[in-house]
């Protein structure tokens, strides 16, 4: 496949509501949608680097850098015979991997479509349907977060997610539990904590969650397996695990018993079946994580918590949860069952709307050899 164009485009689109963490609010998500045209197909992939060093170190700005100066002119006017040859043609570079799985996700989408299949089937993908559940930020009162949850449970969502910080956190979890006794209930910290909130961490052991994502520090795996090792509820890790290597890290010190997989966060689908063969081969479930993808990012996401170890229901919703009019079609919906459809059309099975997609693009640049 001969990789003839590649383009870049820094995307900026607004949230239907503010998405509010520990790590501060999002009023619009900005990121990089990559295209590359190759053996007559156009894959299509997203790097989730936002415009804030808040979540990961990686921003637009630095994404856009490494993609333009490192990592398309290791590919541009190559002819390659699969994804492996594209990834170690810029091993090199260190780090930047939500840089790295933008491109990485467009080479996957056109392979994927020279070849007539779905994404999910060449990741190896099992499933036709996910499970999907939705994350919610931190809300002004319990009483606002019942009604929030009440909403997301009346569109079919079986799994809710909070974000919870100091202050913002056991009055919330515990309300909800007083509502909702049977709810698939699982808390997100974005590193907000430290072990000093040992206690705050045993109160919470006691709601039946599902889970505990990411308390401590944002590369922390020592702290966590101190916390785990007093705890009956599953840590989950988001932003400590960026490969294979701290996954093994993480499960061998037992410092949590559940891993998030975000293929940005891991450099592409490529570490994220790694990380998910290896947790699989462990007894570790996973569930993908999100990183508020327009439609793009999210075809990719479906089509990679299809395989068979992605157990828990992930952080993939509806587009209209997160924008008033996605950039594709046919946009991504919930069933009633709380289930979300895999695409089977080649690739990532979706079209682009180029005419929203151009509406949403604040700048763009294209390569060819
Ligand atoms: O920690 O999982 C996170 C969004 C941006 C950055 C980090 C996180 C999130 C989410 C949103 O929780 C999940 C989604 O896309 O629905
Ligand atoms: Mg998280």
């Amino acid at each position: 496949m001969l990789i003839e164009r590649i383009e870049i485009r820094h995307i900026k689109m607004d949230l239907v509501t503010p998405f509010v963490t520990s790590m501060g609010t999002e009023y619009d998500e900005e990121h990089i949608i990559v295209s590359v045209d190759a053996g007559g197909v156009k894959g299509w992939g997203e790097s989730v680097a936002e415009g804030t060093p808040f979540y990961s170190y990686e921003t637009v700005s630095t994404a856009w850098h490494i993609l333009k100066d490192f990592l398309i002119p290791s590919v541009l006017g190559k002819d390659m015979t699969g994804i492996d040859e594209a990834i170690s043609s810029y091993s090199k570079v260190r780090g930047h991997m939500m840089a790295k799985a933008g491109l990485e996700a467009a080479l996957w989408d056109a392979f994927a479509k020279t070849r007539g299949v779905s994404l999910s089937k060449m990741l190896g993908g099992v499933r036709e349907k996910i499970p999907v559940g939705v994350s919610i930020g931190i809300q002004e009162s319990p009483a606002k977060l019942i009604k929030k949850v009440e909403g997301y449970l009346s569109e079919g969502y079986k799994r809710i997610k909070i974000k919870i910080s100091p202050c913002f956190d056991i009055q919330f979890v515990e309300a909800l539990r007083k509502e909702f006794p049977e709810l698939l209930l699982q808390v997100d910290a974005n590193s907000a904590y430290t072990l000093k909130d040992l206690n705050l961490f045993k109160i919470m052991d006691d709601f039946n969650l599902i889970l505990i994502e990411q308390p401590l520090g944002y590369e922390d795996i020592y702290d966590h397996s101190k916390l785990q090792h007093v705890l009956k509820t599953p840590i989950c890790l988001d932003e400590s695990i960026h490969s294979l290597d701290d996954t093994r890290a993480a499960i061998e010190l037992d410092s949590c018993r559940v891993i998030n997989i975000k293929p940005g966060r891991v450099g592409g689908f490529t570490e994220s079946k790694l990380i998910h063969d290896y947790c699989a081969s462990k007894n570790i479930p996973v569930w993908h994580g999100g990183m508020l993808e327009s439609g793009i990012g999210r075809a990719g996401n479906v089509a990679l918590a299809s395989l068979p170890n992605f157990i828990l229901p992930g952080d993939i919703s509806g587009s209209r949860r997160y924008y008033k009019q996605d950039i594709v079609e046919p946009e991504f919906v919930v069933n009633a069952d709380g289930t979300m459809d895999v695409p089977v059309k080649p690739g990532i099975g979706i079209e682009v709307n180029m005419k929203m997609l151009d509406f949403v693009t604040i700048r763009s640049e294209s390569f060819r050899k």
